[in-house]
C-alpha cells in the first residue's frame, strides 16, 4: 500500500511532515529541529536517496518498500544515551507485534530477525555551543525490500520475508511511534534494563573494533563491556560487534 500525507494524517495524532523522496530524513529533521519543531515531531519519507548509517555508511531505503523516519526529541542532557535504546526498543516491539518471534537487538542499535538486520537506528545530537538543542532519532525498517542479488543478501531481511503476508506501512509507522512514546514514558532504569535484556550478544565471544573478548555487560550509558582475558576489560562506546564464538575461544 502506498504512503501519503492523507493516509498518515488519518493515523497519526502528532506533528509530522511527509515527503515522497528525500536525501535523508535525518537531515530534514535536523533542519526542522533548528527551526523549532516540537518534541515528538516526525519526518517521514517513502524513499531516501542518500539514507545514512553510522560513520558515513549508506542506508538502503528504496521507494514503496521500507520505513524511513526521523523523530525530533528534546530530552534532558543526562538522558541522551537513552534515545538510542528507545529507538531500538520501539522497533523490537514493532517486529514482535508483526509476528517475528526470533528478534533481538544487536549492540548498539540494530534490530535483527532470524539473525539478520531488519532495522537500523541512527541518533544525532544537535548542539548550540555546549547546549543540547535536541536529538534526531532516525529509524529505517525493511518491510518488503528485495535484497536478492545485492551485497546485503546474506545479512539483511524484510519483515514480510517472515510474515509472508502484506503489511501496511502507515499502520507500522503508527505502531512504531506509539511504542516510542510508550518507552519515553518509562524511567531510565526501566529503559536500560529492557534494552539490555533484548541484546543478543551478551555472554558471547565477540570481535569488536578488532578486539576479541567476552561481551560481558553494558553500562547505563550504552557502552559495551568486553572481557579480554582474566584481568583485562575494555569499554567500547561505538563500533560493530561480530559473533566470534565459532572462530576462537579464551582459556
Ligand atoms: C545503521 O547504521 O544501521 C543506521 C541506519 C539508520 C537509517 C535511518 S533511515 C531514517 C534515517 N535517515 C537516515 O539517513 N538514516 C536514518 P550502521 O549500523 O552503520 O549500518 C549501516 C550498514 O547496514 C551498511 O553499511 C550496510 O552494510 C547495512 N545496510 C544498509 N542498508 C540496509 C538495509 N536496508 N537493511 C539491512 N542492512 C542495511
Amino acid at each position: 500500500m502506498s504512503l501519503s500525507h492523507e493516509i498518515l494524517q488519518g493515523k497519526l495524532a502528532r506533528c509530522f511532515r511527509f515527503y515522497r523522496s528525500v536525501d535523508s530524513t535525518n537531515d530534514l529533521a535536523k533542519d526542522w529541529l533548528l527551526a523549532g519543531a516540537p518534541d515528538g515531531a516526525a519526518i517521514i519519507a517513502d524513499e531516501q536517496r542518500r539514507g545514512r548509517g553510522r560513520q558515513g555508511r549508506v542506508w538502503h531505503s528504496p521507494p514503496g518498500v521500507a520505513l524511513a523516519l526521523s523523530v525530533v526529541l528534546r530530552p534532558d542532557e543526562e538522558d541522551v544515551a537513552l534515545v538510542n535504546m528507545i529507538g531500538a526498543l520501539g522497533v523490537y516491539d514493532l517486529v514482535r507485534q508483526a509476528g517475528c518471534d526470533e528478534a533481538g537487538i544487536k549492540w548498539p542499535n540494530d534490530v535483527q530477525v532470524n539473525g539478520k538486520k531488519v532495522s537500523g537506528v541512527l541518533t544525532e545530537n544537535v548542539w548550540e555551543s555546549d547546549r543540547l538543542l535536541g536529538v534526531v532519532l532516525g529509524i529505517g525498517v525493511n518491510v518488503r525490500v528485495d535484497f536478492a542479488g545485492t551485497d546485503l543478501h546474506a545479512s539483511a531481511i524484510s519483515l514480510e520475508d517472515v510474515t509472508q503476508a502484506p503489511l501496511d506501512r502507515a499502520e507500522l509507522i503508527r505502531q512504531l511511534l506509539r511504542r516510542i512514546d510508550c518507552w519515553r514514558g518509562k524511567s531510565a532504569k526501566e529503559i536500560f534494563l529492557a534494552w539490555r535484556r533484548r541484546l543478543n550478544m551478551l555472554g558471547k565471544l565477540v570481535t569488536v573494533n578488532g578486539v576479541q573478548g567476552l561481551a560481558e555487560d553494558v553500562t547505563p550509558s550504552g557502552a559495551l563491556k568486553i572481557k579480554t582475558d582474566k584481568a583485562g576489560a575494555l569499554l567500547v562506546h561505538a563500533g560493530d560487534v561480530f559473533d566470534a564464538s565459532n572462530t576462537w575461544s579464551i582459556e
